[in-house]
């Protein structure tokens, strides 16, 4: 279903917007918010663990925070599989794993393992375009739901090669069996994506990441031939500005009462993941239990 409603998204005439997500409960603050999607980001998630963007978190690892955040909504999400975690080999056990959890899709990225951020250094190789084709070709092969997308990322522009030479190798990858397209750039502005949108023509399908030109408007994204933006660290970044906010706050008043007002009520806290209902429960199956809303054995 979820894989279906991805699907879907990315052929929409109007353009979808991903947005990421690092844990159940920032999954669950993107439901709220109604986007069509969520954004598993391999930036965020490592993050969040304390672990670099460069794979030192292993596959089974970023499974359990993507399950965590399935379990919590109903969204399609995309995970960010960056080069899918070794060989092709890898790319199938993972695929199998995604499909059985319920997660609608995977990004691939054209980068060999492991993969270090886009944004780490200027001079990072690439994949072979073969050796890539056969993860790409490994994936769909092994997906177990139809409509599960694999998408391939095509680095070319984010490590200095020509907009030919990325429209090249998104030309194998649909070829090998891509659902869509990932055009990835780090410059200031949108004009090469902007171009490679246009000469892709709508072959299939193309995501953008704009977090380096976040100016670029809605309609001229869509004029392009583009699909579906990922906002792919925002929440991330801003419950860093946020928690650093509020640190700084307290710590220097020794009180906590001028961060009320950045600050969510405890109630707000127990009402994401509807605390009222264990009152239900209780009451269905607490007998001779803990009466949680009296805080007293049931009956005493
Ligand atoms: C991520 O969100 O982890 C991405 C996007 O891969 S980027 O950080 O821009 O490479
Ligand atoms: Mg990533």
């Amino acid at each position: 279903m979820r894989a279906h409603d991805l699907r879907a998204e990315l052929h929409e005439d109007r353009l979808s917007f991903l947005m990421e997500a690092h844990n159940a409960l920032s999954a669950r603050i993107v439901e709220e918010s109604r986007f069509e999607g969520i954004w598993a980001s391999s930036l965020t998630i490592a993050t969040t663990l304390g672990l670099r963007d460069c794979n030192e978190a292993s596959w089974t690892q970023i499974l359990d925070v993507v399950e965590s955040m399935t379990d919590v909504t109903t969204l399609p999400i995309l995970l960010d599989g960056d080069s899918g975690f070794g060989s092709y080999n890898n790319v199938r056990l993972l695929v199998r794993k995604l499909c059985q959890r319920g997660v609608a899709g995977i990004s691939l990225a054209d980068r060999p393992f492991p993969k270090l951020n886009s944004f780490v250094g200027d001079l990072q190789p690439l994949a072979a375009i073969d050796e890539f084709c056969g993860k790409i070709k490994a994936a769909k092969d092994s997906q177990t739901d139809d409509d599960f997308c694999v998408i391939a990322r095509v680095e070319a522009l984010v490590t200095g090669n020509s907009l030919n030479e990325a429209l090249r190798r998104a030309s194998s990858y649909r070829a090998a069996g891509a659902d869509a397209i990932l055009v990835h750039s780090k410059r200031p502005t949108p004009h090469e994506v902007i171009a490679f949108g246009r000469q892709w023509a709508r072959r299939t399908p193309v995501l953008i990441v704009p977090t380096t030109y976040p100016a670029i408007r809605p309609e001229v994204i869509r004029a392009s031939g583009i699909s579906t933006v990922i906002w792919a660290n925002h929440n991330l970044r801003a419950a860093i500005s946020s928690m650093r906010h509020v640190c700084r706050q307290i710590r220097a008043a020794q009180s906590a009462i001028g961060a009320q007002r950045a600050i969510v009520s405890v109630g707000e806290v127990l009402e994401l993941f509807d605390h009222a209902e264990l009152l239900h429960a209780d009451r269905l199956y607490g007998a001779g239990g803990y009466d949680r809303a009296h805080g007293h054995p049931t009956g005493a």
